[in-house]
């Protein structure tokens, strides 16, 4: 495998044996082909945007077994996900009726790849806060790779029906805010919906792309180990003063984001605090 390149394995055949994306694209497999191929579009993405050097930053290439079988009832399995223990991304057929082949999705690729980013970066759980931080870099990886929209999975989910996606990271079902959420939270992909809206906030302000850049500095290179979402937030904010300057739109956008949401506390005023002399003001390039 070239650095930082994508390799194969058909899960339906035994042996494991790694394919090339050009063996694959040689071959007749239609749903390895469409897999292989998104997983090849999403690491190219993560090289030219933001110069990664494979899952680890250091040459580590992206494996998908495709065909997965479910790996606790068998059969087609309705998930993919990344094993970080194994090192390759499992992805499953789909039964026709909830999901499609779900390498047919690209953010769900991506989703998957931002797992196994973070996990090169920094110690997290997968539970509560620190697993919903996992799970909402993964869709907002996803959110850059496949920008037309904040649906994730709409490729794959349900393909009888069109129109709807996996979730929606503009359109929370369960937690749109802080206060809406109980003890210490819901399951990591119900509660990932309050990251993944201020991720969507700051985008509306300063645009998907800047966003994706301040989300992807703060998470891979600000971040501390078991961050909680006021780590996060705190990460986002120092990414986006390093990325743009203290003062700047964006630093504002992420902090009145993150704010909206009931992460960052509103100062008292209710104005997002702008740091005493700072070059640009937060309302000029607004
Ligand atoms: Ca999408
Ligand atoms: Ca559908
Ligand atoms: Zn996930």
């Amino acid at each position: 495998m070239t650095t930082g390149g994508v390799a194969a394995i058909d899960g339906s055949k035994p042996g494991n044996k790694l394919l090339t994306p050009e063996q694959v694209a040689a071959g007749s497999d239609e749903t390895m082909k469409k897999a292989v191929a998104n997983a090849s579009t999403v690491m190219t993405f993560l090289k030219e945007r933001f110069g990664r050097n494979g899952l680890d930053n250091k040459g580590a290439g992206l494996t998908v077994q495709v065909h997965s079988a479910d790996p606790q009832f068998g059969g087609k399995m309705n998930n993919a996900y990344w094993d970080g223990q194994a090192g390759k991304m499992f992805i499953g057929d789909g039964d026709g009726k909830t999901f499609s082949p779900l390498g047919d999705a690209v953010d769900i690729i991506a989703h998957e790849t931002g797992h196994a980013i973070l996990e090169s970066e920094v110690e997290m759980g997968f539970d509560g806060q620190e697993g919903a931080l996992h799970e909402s870099f993964g869709d907002v990886v996803g959110s850059l790779v496949d920008a037309d929209d904040w649906q994730i999975g709409e490729d794959a989910f349900t393909p009888g029906k069109a129109g709807d996606s996996l979730r929606d990271m503009s359109k929370p079902q369960k937690y749109h805010n802080m206060s809406d959420v109980k003890g210490s939270g819901g399951e990591p992909h119900d509660l990932s919906e309050i990251p993944s809206l201020a991720a969507v906030r700051v985008a509306e302000k300063i645009g998907r792309e800047e966003m994706g850049k301040v989300w992807y500095n703060g998470f891979t290179e600000q971040m501390k180990d078991h961050a909680q979402f006021s780590d996060a937030a705190a990460a986002t904010v120092k990414a986006a003063e390093l990325l743009f300057g203290a003062g700047s739109k964006q630093v504002t956008a992420v902090t009145d984001a993150w704010t909206s949401v009931g992460v960052l506390k509103a100062p008292a005023g209710d104005k997002p605090a702008v740091e005493a002399g700072a070059a640009t003001p937060a309302t000029k390039a607004a």
